[in-house]
């Protein structure tokens, strides 16, 4: 397809302040001595991306993990949008499913949250996915619609520009579909699993917006993605690149990973 591959590394709640600022230069070192045509960023702890910031070489896009819904305010604990572009920050991940299951995120906070980065002209990975007791029950495309239109709703983006941003490889949105069943387990989803969810997440998308932008959003999978099986993924019409975790926090391991995407 003519959408540029994207593939991010979480790195979750791991290293401290000495491995990821020498992890995150290796990484970027790696990337920045290859030509390739992939677009790559690294979601790190937000304590570390100051630091992580002043390091990247314009090769790896930085993210958090995490953004607030407010710009600024009384809450304890948060970081907002416009805190991180002030740090050269590019955009962060959204409502991923640990967020969504131990810190109550909800479809409505995950747009709230879409919606304040995209408003800073940042970039925002919304994280999606069934759990497996959802899946058995074959409410899997009724998930999907819901995550993904509330979220949308609640974002209170209203036109396609809005989130197409100034350069047509790089849209501001983001979706990662990352079955619950498949994340930190070992057992990934297989690629017809990915298509098939893929392929409706960006029906719905075109419903939300129309057929053209929903072709030029990316989708990538997570859920125990490996260097032995990125390939069949990407391979896939609709899977678009990978949210990586586990196989992310070892530089050249994780620079391997992203080469199998070029
Ligand atoms: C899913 C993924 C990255 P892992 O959470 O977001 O992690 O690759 O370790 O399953």
């Amino acid at each position: 397809s003519a959408r540029k591959k994207l593939v991010i590394g979480n790195w979750k709640m791991f290293k401290n302040a000495t491995s990821a600022s020498s992890d995150f230069s290796d990484f970027s070192n790696l990337i920045a001595s290859q030509a390739h045509n992939i677009e790559v960023g690294i979601a790190a702890p937000s304590v570390f991306l100051a630091d992580l910031v002043r390091k990247t070489q314009n090769s790896v896009t930085l993210y958090a993990q995490n953004s607030h819904w407010a710009p600024e305010g009384a809450f304890t604990g948060e970081v907002s949008a416009p805190m991180l572009k002030s740090m050269g920050v590019s955009g962060s991940l959204v409502a991923h499913s640990e967020r969504r299951q131990m810190f109550g995120e909800t479809n409505e906070t995950a747009g709230a949250r879409v919606g304040a980065l995209i408003g800073a002209g940042m970039k925002a990975v919304l994280c999606v996915g069934e759990t497996l007791e959802q899946r058995e029950k074959g409410q899997l495309k009724e998930i999907l619609k819901q995550q993904i239109e509330k979220a949308i709703q609640a974002s209170g983006i209203k036109h396609a520009s809005e989130i197409l941003g100034a350069d047509p490889l790089r849209p501001l949105l983001s979706i990662a579909y990352e079955p619950v069943w498949a994340i930190g387990t070992g057992k990934a989803a297989t690629s017809v699993e990915a298509q098939e969810a893929h392929a409706f997440i960006r029906e719905v998308l075109s419903n939300c917006f129309n057929k053209e932008t929903s072709e030029k959003l990316k989708i990538i999978y997570g859920g125990s993605v490996k260097l032995n099986n990125i390939h069949e993924f990407i391979s896939c019409p609709d899977v678009d690149g990978g949210l990586v975790g586990g196989a992310s926090l070892v530089p050249k391991d994780f620079y391997d990973l992203c080469m199998k995407c070029c």
